[in-house]
Parts: structure tokens; sequence; C-alpha cells
């Protein structure tokens, strides 16, 4: 996809010249956000074949009072300054307690990226998952650090992938999955969200040779620290990675349990076949369908668990914030 705006004139090529200068009458510029901090923002301008890279320099271009933006803004720039930001689509959000934090805009694919060891949770995966489609963004789970599994991340990339949700395993250190996560990733804006420590710099890294970003979270262990503390887009051609903080809380704003359930064919399926109304599912009811399936082992008791965890806590309104 185009990094263009949806509502942007086909555009003439560029000069190069400072954001701000009055452009030339036949003239339109995209500023893209690459990074903000502070009422500050980092832009590249994008014409119309992408990231050209005459048109590539990042500039550092203050945002007039009462302006504030996230990666992946579109941006009008006038006077030297970021004077407003154009209509946002793609917005990614996470809950910081009760309050919806904006993390980027203009997100085309939100990449859940989990790790080998304490970060394998199916919790911020089916989150995500939800999230993604709240947000109207394409997902992709990314299960990285393959390299020190023993077993257990691969048997679940097969079970995820048997429920349809789409997984790509990753060794950074061994290379295994990249070339594939590559081409996946290779239109649009993808932004990636996950822990801190399960590799997201580093994998961006090894696809944008250059990149340089900070890397060092937290190992597969667990121990370590938070390190990138700025979210950055990189650009390639018309592409866009944008590198995000660890998050631990991601809210689900919105959500029903009809929503929850559609996440999870799986229970929905069994759920659906349960002739009680007012049955929980959970407790030794005689000629429940999902504990019928619980018993013959054609269903994941974590995953109903799960299930009915999140919807209980969407129809109490506690999402909002929900710990990954
Ligand atoms: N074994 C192994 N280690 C990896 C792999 N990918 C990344 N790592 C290591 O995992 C640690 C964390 O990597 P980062 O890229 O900093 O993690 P992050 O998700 O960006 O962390 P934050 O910026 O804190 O959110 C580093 O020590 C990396 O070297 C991998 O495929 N295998
Ligand atoms: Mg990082
Ligand atoms: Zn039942």
């Amino acid at each position: 996809m185009p990094l263009t705006h949806d509502d942007e004139p086909t555009a003439a090529p560029r000069r190069r010249g400072r954001p701000g200068d009055a452009p030339a009458p036949t003239e339109r510029v995209t500023h893209v956000v690459m990074s903000y901090s502070r009422g500050f923002a980092w832009l590249r301008a994008v014409g119309p074949d992408g990231f050209t890279p005459a048109l590539s320099a990042v500039e550092r271009v203050q945002c007039r009072p009462g302006v504030t933006c996230v990666v992946g803004d579109r941006v009008e720039v006038a006077g030297g300054n970021v004077a407003g930001v154009l209509p946002r689509r793609g917005t990614l959000s996470r809950a910081v307690g009760p309050q919806q934090q904006l993390l980027a805009a203009h997100v085309d694919r939100l990449v859940l990226v989990v790790a080998v060891g304490r970060s394998l949770r199916e919790g911020f995966v089916m989150r995500g998952l939800v999230s993604a489609t709240l947000q109207g963004l394409a997902p992709l789970v990314v299960v990285n650090k393959m390299d020190v599994d023993d077993g257990d991340a691969a048997a679940q990339v097969t079970a995820w992938q048997a429920l349809g949700i789409p997984v790509q395993p990753t060794s950074v250190v061994r290379g295994d999955g990249m070339d594939a996560l590559r081409t996946a990733l290779a239109a649009g804006t993808s932004a990636l969200l996950g822990h801190s420590g399960v590799g997201k710099s580093t994998l961006i890294n090894a696809l944008r040779p250059g990149a340089n970003r900070r890397t060092g979270g937290l190992d597969w262990q667990g121990k370590g620290r938070h390190v990138t503390t700025m979210a950055e887009a990189i650009p390639d051609g018309n592409s866009l990675l944008v590198d995000l903080p660890g998050v631990r809380e991601l809210g689900l704003w919105g959500a029903t349990p009809e929503d929850i359930l559609d996440a999870f064919p799986d229970v929905k399926a069994a759920i659906t076949r349960c002739h009680f109304p007012d049955c929980s599912h959970d407790e030794g009811t005689a000629g429940c369908a999902v504990l019928e399936e619980l018993d013959a082992g054609r269903l994941d008791p974590g995953r109903v668990e799960l299930c009915l965890r999140m919807q209980q806590s969407v129809a109490l309104g506690l999402e909002g914030g929900g710990r990954l």
C-alpha cells in the first residue's frame, strides 16, 4: 500500500528544501511522522513514489502549541512548524490504566511479537487478535527466538495455525523465517507490538539493515530491562516498520463478549452446541457440550478458560486495561 495519504492529490517530485518552504503551486508533499517526543516530530517527506532517496532526509520540526502527533501521522507543515495532523486511520491504541493511549496511526498491520520463554503468552496473542479486529488492522503473530525452543513453542505455532491464526515463527539468530517475514511485511505500515525483550528491535534491524535500533531488552529468561523508549518508524520504499516500546497492557475498548467469542472459533463451536441457556460451561453441568469436548480432549482447557475470562472482563467493563 503506498504511503501517500488517501486524500492526497498525485504529487510532483519535491525539490529538496526545508519543511515549511512554500511549495510550488503544483506541488503537494505529505510529511510522515517517523518519531515524536515532547512537541517535536521527526518528519520525512513522502511523494507519490514513496520515500525516494531524494525525499528521505529526516527533519526535526517543532509542533505548534496544541498539536501532538504519533508515529505514522500525516501532518501539515507551515512556517517551519507542524501545523496540523491530517485525519487519522489505522490507529493503534493501548490502555494505560483507564486511559486510552494512541501509539501509532496509518497502521495497516499489527504484528504481535511473542518469544519462546516467559513471553509466549496465549493471552497476549488473543487480546492482540481481538484488538486488531476492533481497530481494523490485519494481524500477524510472530513467534521469535525459535532457536531456544525445546518444542513447546513449535507445538503452540502448530496449534495456532490449525485455528487459522496467521503465525510466523522466526529466529533472528539462525535466520529462520526471516525471508517469509520480510515478504509478509513488504507493503504497508506494520507496527510491532509485544512485551519488552521479545526481539522487536532485533527483528527490525535484521529486516532493515541500517535501522540501528538499540537492542538488548529482556533476554529469553526474562532478565534485563526495557530498551526501546520511543516509537520510531523505519522506512523502506513504500513500507514502514514501526518499532514500539514494550507493552504489558492492551485495552479492548468497545469489545463485546461476542467479539471475544469470534476470536475463539474452537470454543465458539462448542459453546454454540451447548443447549443450556445459563450454562457457565466451566462447572460440572452434565450434557454441556463444552465439557464434553474438553473431556474428549478435542478442546484446550487453557483456551476455554482464557475465552471465558476475557468475556467476563469485557462484560464487567474491566477492559480498558487488561494485563497481557
Ligand atoms: N536467542 C535469541 N535471542 C534473540 C532473538 N531475537 C532477539 N534476541 C535477543 O533478545 C533480546 C531482546 O531483544 P530486543 O530486540 O532489544 O527486544 P525488544 O522487544 O525490542 O525489547 P524492548 O525494546 O525493551 O521492548 C536481545 O538480547 C536480543 O539479542 C532470537 O531470535 N533468538
Ligand atoms: Mg526494542
Ligand atoms: Zn455449557
